[in-house]
């Protein structure tokens, strides 16, 4: 590199740094590091990654919801869930991926998406308690992402953030049926928060100390608060949405420490975590021979669409 270049990445480098600290954001025609870069690809094509296997759990119940009420409601949160996807590749393009890549990187297992989609739907009541503790978790860790340095990504979230809040109201509202309904039903309810209230937990990330990207997302401001803190912040929220709903949350550690002014809790099964994100969990293979087999079959609407732009183009 010669001086005059080495002098000019130098103030490109004072000019990304004076953004990030001045709370402003970076948009995609600005120079970035490489590193940062590649983080947020990393993240965002995750994070959409996740939206769009996050589709299969519930579609497991759109043929045999309950009443066309229920269905019209669990399509409606379903597409949703597809349309972040679309704006989250699309930020991720605003970086110079490539969508097609990665889809064939989350194909491929060469990409991650959220562990908690890797988990079945074994009743009706699983769709109330997703929509409850896991969009719940949704927007406590994606409300602070609306403030993220990266310009796309922050104001994709606020769209997105909007639409999981309806979808954490609509949960919580097919759940106080199901508890006003009957013992059954109270026990499905009970039954599905006992397997989804620990994968909630997991949902943000390893601990702090076990985290490697946290600090340096901090730093660039990607991330707003740490791992922990979000995790700590869901926690004292869902105590009290659970009394109210009747529900007891599967942890007999957890209590209200005056000290700390927040909920002590139990030691979360980080060794299943782990299981879970390296593609052993209960759901993986299927969830990804699903999409596969979706991608597989769209291949003509994707030919027919370039070969539409072509013949208008010319
Ligand atoms: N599952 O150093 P950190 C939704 C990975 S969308 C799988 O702490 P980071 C909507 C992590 O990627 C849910 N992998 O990483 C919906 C990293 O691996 P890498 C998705 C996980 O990025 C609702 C390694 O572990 N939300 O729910 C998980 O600083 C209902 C070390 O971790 C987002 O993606 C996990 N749970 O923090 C849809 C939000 N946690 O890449 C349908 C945006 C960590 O180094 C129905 N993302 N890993 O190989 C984030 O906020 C962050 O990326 C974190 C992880 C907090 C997830």
């Amino acid at each position: 590199m010669t001086a005059t270049a080495a002098a000019s990445q130098e103030e490109l480098q004072e000019h990304f740094d004076a953004t990030i600290a001045h709370d402003r954001r970076i948009e995609p025609r600005d120079w970035m590091p490489e590193a940062y870069r590649k983080t947020l690809v990393r993240q965002i094509a995750q994070h959409a990654h996740s939206e769009i296997i996050g589709m299969q759990p519930e579609g497991n119940w759109l043929t045999r919801a309950p009443s066309l009420r229920r269905k019209a409601i669990l399509l409606a949160k379903v597409q949703d869930e597809a349309g972040h996807g679309m704006y989250l590749y699309s930020a991720a393009e605003t970086l110079g991926a490539d969508r097609a890549d990665l889809t064939q990187m989350l194909i491929d297992g060469r990409q991650k998406y959220s562990s908690i989609f890797n988990y079945p739907t074994l009743t009706f009541a699983d769709v109330g308690v997703i929509g409850w503790l896991v969009d719940g978790a949704a927007i406590a860790n994606q409300v602070p992402l609306c403030r993220s340095s990266f310009g796309p990504y922050a104001r994709a979230m606020v769209r997105i953030c909007k639409e999981e809040s309806f979808h954490q109201r609509q949960g919580f509202e097919l759940l106080m049926h199901l508890m006003a309904g009957t013992p059954a039903q109270r026990e499905m309810v009970q039954d599905a928060t006992n397997r989804w209230w620990w994968p909630s937990l997991m949902m943000f990330g390893p601990p702090d100390a076990d985290s490697p990207n946290t600090q340096q997302s901090m730093a660039w401001r990607i991330k707003r608060h740490t791992n922990d803190e979000l995790r700590q912040r869901y926690v004292d929220m869902s105590v009290p949405q659970a009394a109210a709903l009747g529900v007891t949350l599967p942890d007999p550690e957890l209590r209200w420490n005056t000290d700390r002014e927040h909920y002590d809790f139990g030691e979360i099964d980080w060794a299943d975590f782990k299981r879970v994100v390296s593609g052993q969990g209960p759901c993986n293979a299927e969830r990804i021979a699903h999409r596969k087999a979706a991608h597989d079959e769209g291949e003509w609407v994707r030919e027919a669409a370039v070969a539409y732009a072509a013949k208008q183009a010319s």
